[in-house]
């Protein structure tokens, strides 16, 4: 199978059938500076971030990842063309900041996430982002993210399984996502568990709801019977 050496919008054709996943880490750590800076009123020190999930080279598949800042930050468009994908800047609010990966392949749509920079700790932790304090990293809030590469060309194919493991440095994560899978699938266990109750409750309704049914239109055909011989006697 020879490859194309081109980016070219038909690099070889897709490979049908084929679904490569990447999965990715995405968010935010950020440091309270202890008060308030007094020249322009930040208070934090904050990376946003995209990272492997697994220990793999994402520079072999990834040609820029795209943070948009909020406004209020000069030059908010910050464009990062190798690893490590991160930002650092100081600020002293919350807003949401947009990431968008973008793949050599020009067929290959980027993928865009939405990360909610998180500054101060929450008690409440919501969905699949998990917020956590402590640490010497202070605050951490990150996702977990799945790139599903569908059908890609020959090239996008050759770049997503030629990646390399990280020898320097292999990303150690600060949220335990084993851990949230099994929470997530006891949940979902539970969940089904009762759903089904219900679906076998409202079964049980409807079994009655049909009998009932039934019942009346034998009582409706025994009284129009009735009335038939009424009429007919009379
Ligand atoms: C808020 N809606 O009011 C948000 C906006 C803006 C954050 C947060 C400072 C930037 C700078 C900064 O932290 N902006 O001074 O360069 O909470």
């Amino acid at each position: 199978m020879s490859l194309p050496t081109d980016f070219g919008p038909d690099s070889g054709g897709r490979v049908k059938g084929l679904t490569i996943v990447k999965p990715i880490v995405y968010g935010n750590i950020a440091r309270y500076f202890g008060k308030k800076r007094e020249e322009d009123g930040h208070t934090h020190q904050w990376t946003v971030y995209v990272k492997p999930y697994l220990n793999e080279d994402m520079s072999s598949y990834v040609k820029k990842v795209h943070f948009k800042l909020h406004e209020s930050y000069a030059n908010p468009n910050r464009i990062v063309t190798k690893p490590p994908y991160e930002i650092t800047e100081t600020g002293w609010g919350e807003f949401e900041i947009v990431i968008k990966i973008y793949f050599p392949d020009p067929n290959e749509r980027p993928t865009t996430m939405y990360h909610i920079l998180k500054l101060f700790q929450s008690p409440v932790v919501e969905g699949n982002t998990s917020a956590a304090s402590g640490g010497k990293k202070g605050l951490v809030s990150e996702s977990y993210e799945e790139i599903v590469f569908q059908e890609p060309s020959q090239m996008m194919q050759q770049m997503l399984v030629s990646v390399k493991p990280i020898t320097h440095g292999a990303w150690t994560h600060d949220t335990d996502f084993e851990e949230k899978k099994e929470q997530a699938l006891h949940k979902i266990i539970n969940a089904k568990g009762k759903v089904q109750t219900e679906i076998t409750e409202l079964k049980d309704k409807l079994k009655l709801a049909r009998e009932t049914i039934v019942k009346f239109k034998d009582e409706i055909s025994k009284l129009q019977g009735h009335q038939l011989n009424n009429s007919t006697s009379a």
